[in-house]
């Protein structure tokens, strides 16, 4: 595939690009505001490495100082995560004031998706997505990463979404979109933290084939937007269903308290929980990043 000029290549992506290779993208809002330093960075360089490993080249996606960036310097990974929050979260709306002004940006799932399919790269992995927050028929809260999965092809490898947010009408939400929901190896929407939820996916696959080959005829039919794979956590790292619904529910509850809304809400969340289990939570998210690094390097190189 071609370059794209507007995209900062490191060198072995630009590489794997030019010669087809495969690649997968990683978003960086999950290192800056969804983890604490240092596993943030620790993190980051796992999943690089877990897909290396798989013979896939991994493209980090961040603004910094202007340039739409595919693919990261392990010193470009440390200031992101040393920064943390005070980094702007960058999504669709953002790419292009952040840009202008050479300013940094660490990019949401939707700002990552925008980037990924700029740079030539067709499946991205990451730990959970925005989704339709709970109580949005009053606040209209609905994650830009939404409508992102509707109109840019790309392939989104998660599992599952938080209940932070109202799982439910998330689903209702993809399906409007036109969003194919699938589940690897589950009929099952994945709760992040746990493996079920109760709501069912749209497909059941059991291979990664199967899966690169639904989206290659997306894409060879022209079918506009993405697709979500979802991926249960591994059980051995999944989290007691009770204890973990009742920390999120004391975190909106305290969110809701406190006012805080928009873009904030999310990272705010993230850290009450993080905070309130004591780092359980954190081990749960790292295992289940690195289980959907690997599916979605299996998908990569399964595609035409
Ligand atoms: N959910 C997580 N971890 C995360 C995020 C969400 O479990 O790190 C981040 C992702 O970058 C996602 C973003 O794209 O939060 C969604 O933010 P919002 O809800 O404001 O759209
Ligand atoms: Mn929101």
């Amino acid at each position: 595939m071609e370059l794209n000029n507007n995209i900062c290549y490191s060198p072995e992506v630009a590489e794997a690009i030019k010669n087809d290779r495969p690649v997968i993208a990683l978003e960086s809002t999950i290192i800056s505001h969804g983890m604490p330093y240092p596993r943030n960075v620790e993190t980051a360089k796992l999943c690089e490495a877990a897909a290396r490993e798989l013979g896939v080249v991994p493209a980090t996606c961040a603004i910094l100082g202007g340039r739409l960036c595919a693919g990261l310097t392990p010193e470009q990974l440390e200031y992101l995560g040393r920064a943390g929050a005070a980094v702007t979260k960058a999504s669709r709306r953002d790419i292009a004031v952040i840009s202008a002004s050479r300013g940094d940006g660490a990019l949401t799932v939707a700002g990552t998706m925008i980037l990924a399919s700029m740079a030539g790269i067709r499946v991205f992995a990451t730990g959970g997505i925005g989704g339709v927050h709970r109580g949005a028929q009053e606040t209209m809260d609905i994650s830009a990463d939404l409508d992102e999965l509707g109109r840019t092809s790309v392939a989104v490898v998660c599992a599952g979404a938080k209940s932070i947010l109202d799982i439910g009408l998330t689903l209702e939400y993809l399906e409007t979109k036109g969003v194919p929901v699938i589940g690897y190896k589950t009929s099952e929407m994945p709760a992040f933290y746990t493996r079920s939820s109760g709501f069912g996916v749209d497909y059941r696959m059991d291979d990664p084939e199967a899966i690169a080959a639904a989206f290659s005829e997306k894409l060879r039919l022209g079918i506009a937007g993405g697709m979500l794979v979802v991926n249960p956590v591994p059980e051995e790292y999944s989290m007691d269903k009770e204890k973990i619904d009742a920390v999120i529910e004391a975190a909106v509850e305290k969110a809701k308290t406190l006012g805080i809304k928009g873009k904030n809400i999310t990272p705010f969340l993230l850290a009450e929980i993080k905070d309130v289990t004591g780092g359980e939570s954190l081990e749960t998210n790292i295992a289940l990043v690195l289980n959907n690094v690997r599916l979605a390097s299996r998908i990569a190189k399964a595609m035409r």
